[in-house]
């Protein structure tokens, strides 16, 4: 962002040495395209303004519509912008609350034309246009010095001798009287298709000061003459209207005719092209900072490729998550508690007996290794299959129960590794199996609100003193997380003699790369269906 005001920056233009331009813009989209292009400012042109209001270039445009249309110009954009203020908008007394409005809304600069409101065109029968009376547009002028806070901003006093008939000599005398009226530039404008009359203007009117013109209609002159002779600015005053309008025509004839989109698809801009110039990416970062994180962006993984021998025969015709709590199989429940806080995006990695595993709406993965691998291969297999399409994605077991409160607290939770541990695990040793007790920077305790809690250590033979709670098999990782878990994993697998390892070893492998989990507490919540007894207590849960 540019850090000189947009009237400091119009002001440089104004008195650079160089020949300088700046390009009509009708909206906030165009002024940001003329910006794109690389333009150093813009021309707020009253006819394309009103063209694109689809009303005439009369004033039939109220101001203030004409100050709306600015300030959206004037936001989408970093370059000034030069308001074509038709011939103020009224008196002395218009001109003045002109000015103080567009100082408010960051517009550079404004070009006021001495003919009489409501105005016409100049290229609307412009020798039959009155001009205003010199001593009264001079006053405005002045009004408009006089209304300036910011001593940057710029009064551009359009001369219209040529357009309206008058010759040489009530152009020099015009703009003489608006110079010494205190314009910091003058718009010589004709209506020629050469440049007979502004170059014979310039030649006498020497370096007073700056000049300005809209080479409109002697638009074949070569842009070195312009520069040879003197001028300071060129105005490109309305062809990106222009070059809409004949594409839009096009496009609507074309889609009239063929009631198809195939011959026009590829020749306009498409929607991402849109989305960009909008700057949606933009507001995409700030709902990640600001907004409390929505579910609906957010995947699961569900490991869920072992038999669950300790189940026995219960798992002889289907794996252990497919086994029924209350009429429904587990990983139902599992899934509606997921689609409960708006998870949708659902993968799940079956193995044993995967035909039995087909639930509507998941994306399954298949570990056909599953007798000879473990926890990590299972991991690994569902990342490669998301590869390039990560998102915030909670990892967490078949066979593990859970209530809505345990997605919905760690999706609040924005750093790339976030796990639940369970500080009421009361010594019952079974939770081994979801890889173990956790040893963190802090026990559960009210304390812990306050304070951000990370994990220490994890595993099977954390000393007894210094358990704090277990596992509960959740792990929250992040898009980037996932991406780093997706390299762990695929140098741990490397080793074959990983192939059956398990959270806890991942676990281990990121505490021993430095890497932060953050750890959430918990009291209950969750249900590891590991025995018959789990079973029975899951119809309760
Ligand atoms: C405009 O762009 O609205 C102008 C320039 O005032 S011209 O149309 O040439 O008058
Ligand atoms: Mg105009």
């Amino acid at each position: 962002m540019s850090k000189i005001t947009k009237s400091r920056q119009f002001k440089n233009l104004l008195l650079s040495q160089e020949l300088e331009f700046i390009c009509e813009a009708h909206n906030g989209l165009s002024a940001k395209i003329v910006e794109e292009a690389g333009f150093k400012g813009i021309w707020g042109s009253g006819l394309t303004i009103s063209a694109q209001f689809g009303v005439r270039d009369n004033n039939e445009a109220s101001w203030t519509q004409v100050l709306d249309n600015l300030e959206f110009m004037s936001d989408a954009t970093q370059i000034p912008i030069l308001l074509d203020g038709d011939t103020g908008y009224g008196n002395f007394n218009n001109m003045q609350r002109l000015i103080r409005k567009l100082e408010q809304r960051h517009i550079a600069a404004v070009c006021i034309e001495d003919k009489l409101f409501p105005k016409t065109n100049s290229f609307l029968k412009g020798e039959a246009q009155p001009m205003a009376d010199m001593e009264e547009f001079c006053g405005k002028i002045k009004a408009g010095k006089d209304a300036q806070t910011d001593d940057d901003f710029c009064i551009i006093a359009r001369v219209e001798a040529f357009i309206c008939g008058w010759g040489l000599t009530e152009a020099l005398r015009r703009a003489e009287a608006y110079h010494q009226a205190g314009a910091d530039g003058i718009l010589i404008h004709s209506a020629l298709a050469v440049p007979d009359e502004i170059l014979a203007f310039k030649q006498e009117w020497g370096d007073r000061c700056p000049v300005v013109i809209v080479p409109t209609k002697y638009y074949s002159t070569p842009t070195e003459v312009f520069r040879q002779s003197g001028i300071s600015l060129v105005i490109w005053a309305n062809h990106l209207l222009r070059s809409a309008v004949t594409t839009m025509q096009k496009t609507a004839q074309t889609l009239k005719a063929q009631e198809h989109l195939l011959s026009i698809e590829d020749r306009i801009a498409p929607v991402s092209e849109i989305f960009r110039l909008q700057g949606a990416a933009e507001l995409q970062d700030a709902e990640k900072r600001y907004l409390p994180q929505n579910a609906e962006n957010m995947a699961a993984i569900v490991l869920a490729a072992s038999r669950g021998d300790e189940l026995g025969e219960l798992t002889e015709d289907k794996p252990k998550t497919m086994i029924p709590i209350q009429g429904m199989p587990i990983l139902s429940h599992i899934i509606d508690a997921y689609n409960a806080v708006g998870i949708k995006n659902i993968t799940v990695v079956r193995g044993y007996l995967k035909e039995a595993v087909a639930l509507p709406n998941l994306t399954y993965v298949d570990n056909d290794d599953y007798a000879t691998t473990g926890e990590l291969d299972s991991l690994l297999k569902a990342l490669r299959s998301k590869k390039g399409t990560f998102q915030d994605t909670i990892i967490s077991y078949g066979d593990v129960l859970f209530n809505q409160y345990i997605p919905q607290t760690l999706f609040q939770e924005h750093e790339d590794l976030v796990m639940f541990v369970d500080s009421s695990w009361g010594g019952k040793t079974s939770y081994t199996r979801l890889g173990g007790f956790a040893e963190c920077t802090e026990p559960n305790s009210r304390k812990v609100f306050h304070s951000k809690v990370y994990l220490k250590q994890l595993g099977k033979d954390v000393p007894e003193t210094s358990i704090h709670g277990v596992w509960m098999g959740f792990l929250k990782v992040s898009a980037k997380g996932a991406e780093q878990l997706q390299d762990i994993l695929e140098s741990m697998l490397a080793d074959p003699a990983q192939r059956k390892a398990g959270m806890s070893q991942l676990f281990q492998e990121l505490l021993r790369q430095n890497y932060s989990i953050r750890v959430l507490y918990t009291v209950g919540h969750w249900l590891d269906i590991n025995s018959l007894d789990d079973l029975l207590q899951a119809g309760e849960f």
